[in-house]
């Protein structure tokens, strides 16, 4: 074992040698597999023969030529993890490898691996190395052609990246069949699929009229399944056609569902390979929550063609070169093709309870890290949620038409290549001639920025002052913070709640125009850069009620003197949609940190009435979306208020959370009644907006009434679980069902899992509701599951169920007397042994204990100590732990 080592950004440097074709051959074993790789090799700088280093883990070489000639063992060095070649031949020259691989043995699912009866490959971040020796990193872009010899009746379908170039039959049975991929690609998007599938097959005309063949795989009895996945592919490439202006450029177009993988899909060239989770749904086994997530996995793998594949990223550093731009892709899909404020909510919903946390806990990075042990434990929400937002902040200071202009200018410029964040930053810029160079602090600066605004009116002046200040928390490595450039969007309401017209404001002792070509202006942004700045507006005739941060227009916390009824008169009133919902969340959030505090110093919980009056008057509003209104009646998440908590109490929230929620229950009881009466079901299952949004509706007034408990509401929710026509109504009247510990929730549980139990997707939904459920003593009933037949710990998605589910129970993971550490604590070394990334992944759920009350800093703290005593730990759960412990 070598020493975990820390590689640096600052460290990169150019590779010595480019390739640049890559012939792969796999005759696929029952035992091995000898894999055969020819390369064609140049160095960057002509005449230059240095060692050619070589990445290689978990490999048997069997033999090296060069041009030809084998090498002897002293013409190369090998070590765990590295090939060397001492001295290659100058110029261009062919290097070839025969290696020993076992797929039937690798449970880590990375690299080439068999499961339920299939090969698979997956690559990203650094497992080609685990296939055969390779410069295994993204700057790195060859031609590939793939050859893969298998047994016909076993492995009846063989898939590569690229065209399908011949195919045929062999001697015993045999098949095989060559792909050639005319684009070159780095190594993590090589893929290979072998087993038996069947397809659902379709085609897309393309812009400039080619005919694309759309192929989705799956075992036989799935294919019925994926007629929304299909539908979803087809709306990505029309989408990015007329978004983008960006053609699909293969004539054929794989997915593959495989249902063993540690990740939800992966966006490999011309073959996504995708977790079943992302790509299966019917109505009858799948929710709403289900479809949307297809609809935008399938979108963001597929928008990767363009943004990852065409134009890469020239380290791992710079991953959310790929990520943040395409996961703001996906969203601005899923919004165009639903409702854009529920989009924005969702998301800046996942922000505040996932990405906030981290960025103040000791795995804090910037959107681009500046150093990593295992580079998987840097799929994060920086690098993917933080990152998106920044790519929505330069739409939102160029508007959407500078903004393509600057997409246009960088596909121009870099198609082909791998390149890095700055690239994209100067093709945003000189497209539209603009200097904003202190943006690219967003990338390099981790934390998130905390804005203060101080406003004021001057009614003889007729101007509106907004004074704001920013401060950047520090984070490991980096104490002290320069001022960020944030793009804050602002609109002032009218005493009757109307948009004001802006006409000027003053900056920097200027008056500013704001309103274009004589249009009125009802949203401005400024575009704040100091420590402190002033903006004033001015023709102001009355005192306004500022709308600050519009559409959430930076991941920043926002602290304003805006008092309740300001808020009030928002929710009521903005033309931000996002606002009004916003305005309810901040009331929300404030009502619950004032209640944790009474209850941690014993007082009575009392509810305040016009925080219910508000609550009561969306909820009745019928002008409003319905799906907008089950966001504005969900409380903020737990992640999100313990997050603001000096010291996070688990149980103060827990508590409080459910005092809020009865009570709205049962004072609002008819109007819940009544919002589950209208907006039953009454036809088929359609994925569209307007059913969603009922049905989501419907369902939280379902929760709501659940929790009362009464003989009334329990036999009202019951009877919509046993009357439920599709997944979204069964499984939401069993969460509901599930709140109440007893005989129904018991025999529930147990009939939901008589009815499911041949189908995986439902079951795993059956064990993470039970596993992240808060009722008492809960980790017993976990531990039982673990020797549950469905349960499988070689089974990514069964862990992410049971295990991550249960690290998401406020009172059962937090435990007081460490019950629900130490079981998750034994769980992270076994599954270490098993598959280290996703090890890693649970252990997460003990970095922030120092944000928790001091025995619970004890328990977590011990159980870290112990993982990192345990021998032969992964480096994947020994970066987690360690930092976690710094
Ligand atoms: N690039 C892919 C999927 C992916 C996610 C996590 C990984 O962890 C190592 C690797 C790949 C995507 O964004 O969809
Ligand atoms: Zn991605």
């Amino acid at each position: 074992m070598e020493a975990p080592r820390e590689i640096f950004l600052k460290d990169y440097k150019m590779p010595d040698y480019y390739f640049d074709t890559v012939d792969l051959k796999f005759p696929l074993g029952e035992e091995c597999t000898i894999v055969s790789s020819k390369i064609t090799v140049f160095p960057r700088i002509e005449g230059s023969s240095p060692p050619l280093v070589l990445d290689g883990q978990d490999l048997k070489l069997i033999s090296i030529q060069l041009n030809g000639k084998a090498l002897k063992e002293n013409d190369y060095d090998l070590g765990p993890r590295r090939l060397t070649i001492h001295s290659p031949p100058s110029g261009k020259f062919i290097l070839e490898i025969v290696n020993e691989i076992h797929p039937q043995k690798n449970t880590s699912l990375k690299g080439f691996y068999k499961s339920s009866g299939n090969f698979c490959t997956h690559c990203e971040a650094e497992g080609f190395r685990k296939i055969t020796f390779y410069q295994d990193r993204p700057d790195i872009m060859a031609k590939y052609t793939c050859h893969i010899e298998a047994d016909k009746s076993l492995y009846p379908v063989l898939l590569s990246n690229g065209n399908l170039i011949e195919q045929g039959d062999l001697e015993n049975g045999k098949h095989y069949a060559i792909w050639e991929d005319p684009y070159k690609k780095p190594s993590y998007l090589f893929a290979l699929v072998a087993g038996q599938l069947q397809s659902r097959d379709d085609t897309f005309i393309t812009c400039s009229g080619r005919n694309v063949a759309l192929r989705i795989w799956t075992p036989a009895e799935d294919v019925p399944k994926t007629v929304h996945a299909m539908y979803s592919l087809k709306a990505a490439m029309k989408w990015d056609e007329d978004v983008f202006g960006l053609e699909y450029d293969l004539d054929l177009f794989n997915i593959v569902a495989f249902p063993d993988a540690n990740m939800g899909a992966m966006e490999n060239k011309s073959l996504n390979i995708f977790n079943p989770k992302v790509v299966l749904a019917s109505p009858e086994t799948a929710t709403d929550a289900d479809y949307s997530a297809i609809l935008d996995v399938i979108g963001h793998e597929y928008f990767h063609n363009w943004t990852g594949n065409r134009v890469t990223c020239r380290d791992w550093f710079q991953l959310s070169l790929k990520e943040g731009l395409t996961v703001f892709r996906n969203q601005e899909f899923s919004s165009d093709m639903g409702s854009r404020t529920v989009i924005r909510i969702a998301d800046v919903s996942k922000l505040r309870n996932d990405q906030f946390p981290q960025d103040a806990g000791p795995m804090a990075h910037p959107v681009r890290p500046h150093s990593y042990i295992k580079m998987d434990n840097f799929y994060t929400v920086q690098v993917y949620h933080k990152g998106a937002e920044v790519v929505r902040m330069y739409k939102t200071l160029l508007g959407s038409q500078g903004f393509r202009k600057g997409m246009d200018l960088y596909f121009k410029r870099h198609d082909g290549q791998a390149v890095t964040c700055e690239d994209f930053f100067a093709a945003m810029r000189d497209a539209n001639d603009v200097d904003f160079a202190h943006f690219l602090l967003w990338y390099s600066q981790a934390g998130t920025p905390i804005i203060k605004v101080n406003s004021s009116y001057n009614p003889e002046a007729h101007t509106f002052s907004l004074k704001i200040s920013q401060e950047i928390p520090p984070t490991p490595g980096q104490p002290v913070k320069e001022s960020m450039f944030i793009p804050l969007a602002v609109g002032l309401l009218d005493s009757k709640g109307k948009d004001i017209p802006l006409s000027t404001i003053y900056h920097g002792g200027t008056l500013q125009s704001i309103s274009r070509d004589g249009q009125p202006v009802y949203t401005t942004v400024f575009r704040f850069t100091k420590k402190e700045e002033e903006f004033v507006f001015s023709d102001v005739f009355e005192r306004p009620v500022p709308s600050l941060l519009r559409g959430y227009s930076a991941p920043v916390r926002l602290e304003s003197d805006l008092t309740d009824s300001d808020l009030f008169f928002l929710l009521a009133n903005d033309s931000d949609e996002f606002n009004r919902w916003e305005a309810g969340q901040i009331l929300a959030r404030k009502l619950m940190l004032s209640l944790v505090d009474d209850f941690q110093h014993n007082k009575p919980l009392v509810l305040n009435k016009k925080f219910m009056d508000g609550f009561k008057s969306i909820l009745s509003d019928s002008s409003l979306d319905k799906e907008f209104v089950a966001k504005a009646i969900t409380l903020p998440g737990d992640g999100e208020v313990m997050d603001m908590m000096e010291v996070a109490d688990p149980d103060a929230v827990h508590a409080v959370r459910t005092f809020i929620w009865k009570q709205l229950a049962s004072e609002l009881r008819a109007e819940f009644l009544s919002t589950l009466k209208d907006n039953r079901s009454s036809e088929e299952y359609v994925f569209d907006h307007p059913n969603m949004a009922r049905r989501a509706l419907k369902n939280i007034a379902l929760a709501y009434l659940a929790c009362l408990e009464d003989p009334e509401t329990a036999n009202i929710v019951l009877h919509e679980y046993n009357t439920a026509t599709n997944m979204t109504e069964q499984f939401a009247a069993l969460a509901a069902i599930s709140q109440n510990p007893g005989k129904t929730r018991d025999d529930v549980l147990a009939d939901f899992y008589g009815k499911w139990q041949h189908d995986h997707l439902v079951v795993n939904k059956w064990f993470a509701l039970q596993a992240v459920s808060d009722i008492p003593g809960n980790v017993e009933n976990v531990k039982k599951l673990l020797t549950h037949p469905a349960f499988d710990m070689r089974s990514p998605n069964k862990v992410y169920s049971l295990i991550r589910g249960f690290c998401g129970s406020l009172v059962n993971f937090h435990a007081k007397d460490g019950s629900g550490y130490k079981f998750v604590g034994e769980i992270v070394l076994q599954l270490d042994k098993i598959n280290p990334q996703v090890a890693s992944q649970m252990v997460s759920a003990f970095s922030r204990w120092k944000h928790y009350d001091e025995n619970r800093q004890k328990l977590a703290k011990a159980q870290l100590e112990l993982i990192m005593s345990a021998n032969g730990l992964s480096e994947d759960v020994y970066e987690i732990a360690s930092k976690s412990l710094a």
